[in-house]
């Protein structure tokens, strides 16, 4: 009824009397102004005058669940969503529902997250500050092994959408970071529950900066925006649309995923690329330049002392990239 009301209240740049409002929807004038109090708290701007009734004056950019189902027409992701205004992680949330049994394609997205992570239990800057946060979840019918490379398909798709829909320059930095120049636009974060031949399910989470402005001191000279690279402020429900049906076109056919030929098209965006990298392998420190992506996508480097060094996991540090 409340999305209903503001339906109503978009249409019109004029004031909508409560009387008409009840009449059009079924409902008393008391249930209107309650909906209208409700949306008000949300953020959204509504003038009440007497004898006149309401006005949408201002919409907060707030994600909207009725705009972005009516426009996404997914095969795998997407096929169900849940949108939170507060979530302690969208992937905790994902988790929570994949032991609950629910069915793969689900997504779970928020406007806040209040414990949202990153790899090795670092935070993910997550408030509401114009970033997006969903995740999205797989029961694939496939051994573990055949799904390693999800994150960096991942990366590929968004790291593609991004291009697309913003015009930005944006490259991966090996395996699950997208950036714009030097700074990071987007992190990703894949999780799974797994015996050894089957998984149960597979979480990926992708945090994007998209209307940000301002970021916490210690992200400033690493962090940046869709906002700040392209000096434009984006509709977030319809980017995570896009976002979303690359993630479906892409993830989609997965193993096939990762053929040589999306291979070459991932190395063409792959910022780590022909860079000088640190890799922690293990208690190994090892020194070298990235060369190229296996079949597998797993990075290889050549090290400083001649070896060529298969990278599937651990830190890399890329020189010149935050
Ligand atoms: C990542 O980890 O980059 C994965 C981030 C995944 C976040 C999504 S949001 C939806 C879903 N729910 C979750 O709880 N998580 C996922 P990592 O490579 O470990 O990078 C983490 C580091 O990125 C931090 O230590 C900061 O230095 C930096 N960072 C944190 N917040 C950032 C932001 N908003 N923008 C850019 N950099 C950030």
């Amino acid at each position: 009824m409340k999305q209903k009301i503001l339906s109503a209240l978009q249409q019109t740049d004029n004031y909508l009397s409560g009387e008409a409002l009840s009449a059009q929807l079924g409902i008393t004038r008391s249930a209107v102004w309650k909906h209208i109090r409700a949306l008000k708290t949300e953020g959204y701007d509504i003038d009440s005058v007497t004898n006149r009734g309401y006005r949408l004056v201002n919409k907060p950019d707030l994600l909207q669940y009725d705009a972005i189902i009516s426009r996404l027409h997914t095969h795998t992701i997407g096929t169900k969503l849940l949108l939170f205004r507060t979530i302690d992680s969208t992937n905790d949330e994902l988790k929570r529902q994949a032991r609950e049994g629910a069915p793969g394609g689900l997504v779970t997205a928020a406007e806040v997250q209040t414990a949202g992570r990153g790899r090795f239990q670092r935070s993910w800057s997550s408030g509401a500050d114009g970033g997006l946060y969903f995740s999205f979840m797989l029961r694939p019918e496939l051994p573990p092994a055949d799904m390693a490379p999800i994150t960096l398909a991942a990366g590929y798709a968004v790291c593609l959408a991004i291009r697309e829909y913003t015009g930005i320059d944006a490259r991966i930095k090996w395996p699950n970071d997208i950036i714009a120049g030097s700074r990071k636009l987007c992190g990703i974060l894949t999780e799974m529950a797994a015996q050894s031949d089957r998984i149960d399910y597979l979480i990926t989470g992708i945090g994007i900066n998209v209307n940000n402005e301002h970021f916490p001191e210690e992200l400033r000279s690493k962090a940046t925006s869709l906002k700040i690279e392209s000096g434009k402020a984006f509709d977030r429900s319809d980017f995570l649309v896009f976002v979303l049906q690359k993630l479906d076109l892409i993830i989609g056919q997965f193993p096939e995923a990762i053929s040589p030929d999306n291979i070459e098209h991932f190395k063409s965006l792959c910022a780590t690329i022909g860079r000088r990298v640190t890799v922690q392998k293990g208690s190994a420190v090892i020194t070298g330049t990235a060369c190229d992506l296996s079949p597998s996508g797993d990075l290889i480097v050549q090290s400083d002392d001649g070896q060529r060094v298969l990278v599937n996991s651990g830190e890399v540090t890329v020189q010149g990239i935050y």
